[in-house]
C-alpha cells in the first residue's frame, strides 16, 4: 500500500496548564450530569445535529483509519416499529429463560423488562454497525483489525458528542441483533454493535439514584 503523506498535526493548540485544568474539571464536571435515559419525548431532533454527532464518532481513532463502522440513524416510524418488535422478541427470550438468573439478579435494581416503547418513542435511533471486514473499489476483501475497540470508542464519542449538542441517549443492546440486519438491509458482514436510542427526555422523566466509582477506585497512579 502506498504511504500516507505525513503534515503537521492540523488543529492542535497546546493550552497554559492552568487553562488546561480549568477545561479538565469542566468537562468533567460536564460530562459527570450525563445520564443514560428511558423515558423519551416524542419531540424530534435537527438531522443536522444527529448529522454532526455522527460525523464527531467518525473522528475516532481506529484500527489502520480502516474506519469500520457504519451508523444508520432511523427516524422513520414504521422503520422504528419493526425494530421494537424485533428486539422486544429477542427481549422476551432473554427475561423469561435466556438470561441466566445471575444476569437478571444484577438488572433488577434497574427495573428493565421486555417492554421497550422508547424504540418507538423517541425520534432517532442510531443502529452502529461493526464491520468485519470491509470492499475495497474492485470488489476485493478488506480485513479490519480492533473492530471492537474501534467501533467501542466511536460509539463512546458519539454518546458524548450528542450530550454535548444537549440530547439524551441509550445504548440498548437486544440480544441477539441479527434481525437488525434484515430491516435495515445491511450485509451479513456487518454485526449489529448496538442500538443508540437518541432525543429528548420525556417531561417526567426518571433516572435510578446510582453512582459511579471513586477515581481511587477505577485508577492507579505509580509515581
Ligand atoms: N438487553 C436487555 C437487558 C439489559 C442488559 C444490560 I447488561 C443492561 O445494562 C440493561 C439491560 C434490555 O435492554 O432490557
Amino acid at each position: 500500500m502506498a504511504k500516507y503523506n505525513f503534515i503537521p498535526i492540523p488543529g492542535y493548540h497546546e493550552y497554559p496548564v492552568e487553562e488546561m485544568e480549568q477545561r479538565a474539571a469542566e468537562f468533567y464536571a460536564d460530562m459527570e450530569r450525563r445520564r443514560t435515559v428511558r423515558d423519551f419525548s416524542d419531540r424530534p431532533v435537527p438531522r443536522t445535529v444527529i448529522e454532526n454527532c455522527l460525523r464527531a464518532a467518525g473522528t475516532a481513532p481506529n484500527g489502520a483509519n480502516l474506519q469500520p463502522w457504519h451508523f444508520v440513524a432511523v427516524s422513520n416510524p414504521e422503520i422504528k416499529k419493526q425494530i421494537r418488535e424485533g428486539a422486544e422478541e429477542e427481549e422476551r427470550v432473554f427475561y423469561s429463560g435466556r438470561a441466566p438468573d445471575e444476569w437478571l439478579e444484577a438488572l433488577a435494581p434497574l427495573g428493565t423488562d421486555e417492554h421497550k416503547p422508547f424504540l418507538e418513542t423517541a425520534p432517532t435511533l442510531i443502529v452502529v454497525f461493526a464491520q468485519s471486514h470491509g470492499v475495497k473499489r474492485d470488489g476485493a476483501t478488506q480485513k479490519n483489525y480492533y473492530v471492537q475497540e474501534s467501533v467501542g470508542i466511536a460509539c463512546g464519542m458519539l454518546i458524548t458528542a450528542l450530550h454535548h449538542a444537549g440530547l439524551v441517549s441509550l445504548t440498548h443492546t437486544p440480544s441477539p441483533m441479527k434481525f437488525l440486519n434484515e430491516i435495515l438491509g445491511r450485509p451479513s458482514h456487518e454485526r449489529p454493535y448496538l442500538i443508540l436510542v437518541v432525543g429528548y427526555p420525556a417531561g417526567n422523566a426518571q433516572v435510578p439514584d446510582i453512582q459511579k466509582k471513586a477515581l481511587d477506585e477505577i485508577a492507579t497512579f505509580m509515581e
